[in-house]
């Protein structure tokens, strides 16, 4: 170990000893650069936007208990996204129609550089209305006091058709302006009669507008935007914006929150003409669309125009996976800022953390030809729990026959990481959060098929068909205490095939470990999966890089650096 590490360790130790118990629990497990509440409650994202070198990023809150319920919007300034400055309350329950809570919503910024904020008002009979409030203060440099108009509800719940249930309908996205009019969408539940005649619920979004986005408009109904009979029986949090809005005729990318999960799809979309909607991405077609993030504890997340890169950028929420909040006194986290970009395909997207995360880095260790041996991790000397893992593996493409040694039988290996995918898989990760002992560790891995890379597989495929391998993150051994899920994670990404043979074919990932977070992008953001691990030990700081067997020709790669706080935990008293 280098001088860091050791430096690093005298560090854990003296934490250890100063704090035990909750404490100590609360130092371990409070994300160090994910955006968190200062205190209590926090659940989606609501009305990021860049105005006047500032991001606002407003959130559900419950000011007084850390669990859901008595819902505000809570509100922060950034300059850079990442370091967060906790401001006053933005709105309170406070009037008849938002008595029973202040749901979720967006905002726009309106020509002049108004913004607005539009929200969910439930009343005391759990009537959902859309309103709006205004800055109180437009040279406030910070927009701290906001003013709801009296002309709220702008979007009341006499505007519907008998099909829209009136107690679901909530949670609007940023307008956009066409031809002088302005549109939004509304997560909804829409109740129709099935084929024998019973009432079925289905998700939806529908579609409105206004001449002026202004407190004094009402708006229109339009029609049903966007449902299917297979997502789920109600939509919350829609988004709906242009890729690329430097090109007018870029796919829009549409995803709602389907009660459990974020899903997406892309449109081409025209909106002067009649909006004629048609989807472009894959349609997965019989049971769920495309994840924005494979991890459970990933919801409601909302997007905003970040001009500074030109980019849409995504927040999701992070819950938490363990039942103890009210011990550690806040609960949830939002995901690193993600930007939206088009794949290669010309029809699906990437998420990928925003560039600014790169200002965090410190520490480095590197190393491009690691010499694994099969079933015997490799710690590399650079320690930390808030840090960025970069790890990759070349193979040769296509395999050539014997060119594989190995461990474990094949079975051994899919009991030993908890996964279901073609049995003959090499696994090939690493080990993170791990502690001196391994008793705590948490391991995040490629699964490949290598019958699928053979010869006679590789020249049957279709060059343009992407390979599909797999990505798995088990918790089983997360925890020494068992706290939080043990479920894991594992989702499938594509990775290109490369041209020319005989050639090499490249895995890649990229981790964000931020105490109890852990964030993966794979293949250059083709698939995102985070999740919460709660690992209780003060000396579960070590990265170990591993694989199951080992390949003639491999080429085991790994960056990681560890991360500076950007949001540092308030002092404990
Ligand atoms: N959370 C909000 C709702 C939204 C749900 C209430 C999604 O507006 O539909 O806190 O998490």
């Amino acid at each position: 170990m280098g001088l860091i590490g050791l430096g690093l360790l005298a560090v854990i130790g003296l934490v250890a000893s100063l704090f035990n118990g909750a404490d100590a629990e609360y130092v371990q497990q409070r994300p160090g650069y994910h955006f968190t509440p200062k205190e209590n409650w926090l659940n989606d994202p609501n009305g990021p936007m860049y105005l006047n070198g500032l991001y606002h990023l407003f959130y559900q809150c419950n000011p007084n208990n850390p669990w859901w319920g008595d819902m505000h919007w809570c509100h922060a300034v950034s300059t850079d996204l990442l370091h967060w400055e906790h401001l006053p309350i933005a709105l309170y329950p406070d009037q008849d129609y938002d008595a029973n809570g202040v749901f979720s919503g967006s905002a726009t910024i309106l020509d002049g550089g108004m913004p607005v904020l539009m929200y969910t008002a439930v009343d005391m009979n759990n009537f959902q209305t859309q309103a709006v409030a205004y800055p109180a203060n437009i040279s406030d440099p910070f927009l701290t006091n906001w003013t709801k108009p009296a002309s709220n509800p702008i979007i009341p719940d006499n505007l519907f058709p008998d099909t829209i249930d009136t107690q679901n309908i909530r949670d609007d996205t940023t307008a956009w302006l066409t031809n002088g009019v302005w549109y939004t969408l509304i997560g909804a539940r829409l109740d129709y009669p099935n084929t024998t005649n019973v009432n079925v619920s289905y998700g939806g979004a529908v579609l409105l507008s206004s001449p002026v986005y202004a407190g004094l408009s009402k708006w229109t109904f339009e029609r049903i935007f966007h449902t299917n009979n297979f997502t789920g029986d109600m939509w919350e949090c829609p988004d709906f914006f242009p890729i690329d809005r430097t090109n007018s005729s870029s796919l829009w990318m549409f995803k709602a929150s389907m009660q459990g999960y974020d899903a997406w799809c892309t449109f081409h979309y025209h909106p002067a003409n009649q909006h004629q909607l048609r989807l472009a991405s894959p349609d997965v077609g019989t049971s769920q669309y495309q994840s924005l993030d494979i991890g459970w504890s990933h919801y409601a997340s909302k997007s905003f125009y970040d001009p500074t890169i030109g980019k849409q950028v995504f927040f999701g929420w992070l819950r938490e996976e363990d039942n103890d909040a009210p011990t550690r006194g806040w609960a949830s986290a939002n995901t690193l800022p993600r930007v939206v970009t088009l794949d290669t395909d010309g029809v699906s997207v990437l998420l990928n953390p925003h560039p600014n995360l790169v200002s965090l880095r410190e520490d480095s260790f590197n190393a491009t030809q690691m010499q694994l041996i099969p079933g015997n991790p490799t710690r590399i000397p650079l320690i930390g729990d808030q840090m960025e893992i970069q790890f990759s593996v070349q193979l040769p493409y296509p395999l050539p026959t014997q060119c594989l040694t190995r461990v474990h039988s094949p079975k051994a290996v899919l009991a030993r990481y908890n996964i279901s995918v073609a049995s003959d898989v090499l696994i090939y990760g690493v080990n993170l959060r791990t502690s001196n002992d391994n008793e705590e560790f948490t391991p995040l891995y490629f699964a490949i098929d290598p019958s699928a890379l053979s010869k006679e597989a590789v020249l049957a495929a279709d060059p343009s068909t992407p390979y599909v391998a797999s990505f798995g993150f088990t918790r089983t051994n997360s925890s020494q205490t068992n706290q939080g899920s043990t479920s894991s994670l594992q989702g499938d990404f594509k990775v290109d095939r490369p041209t020319g043979s005989p050639s090499t074919i490249t895995f890649s990932m990229q981790v964000f470990v931020d105490h109890s977070i852990v964030e993966a992008y794979l293949q250059g953001g083709r698939l995102r999966a985070t999740g919460r691990i709660y690992p209780v030990r003060a000396d579960s700081m070590f990265v170990e890089v591993f694989s199951d067997q080992s390949v003639d020709g491999e080429v085991v790669s790994i960056s990681a650096w560890q991360l500076l706080d950007s949001m540092p935990p308030p002092p404990i008293e």
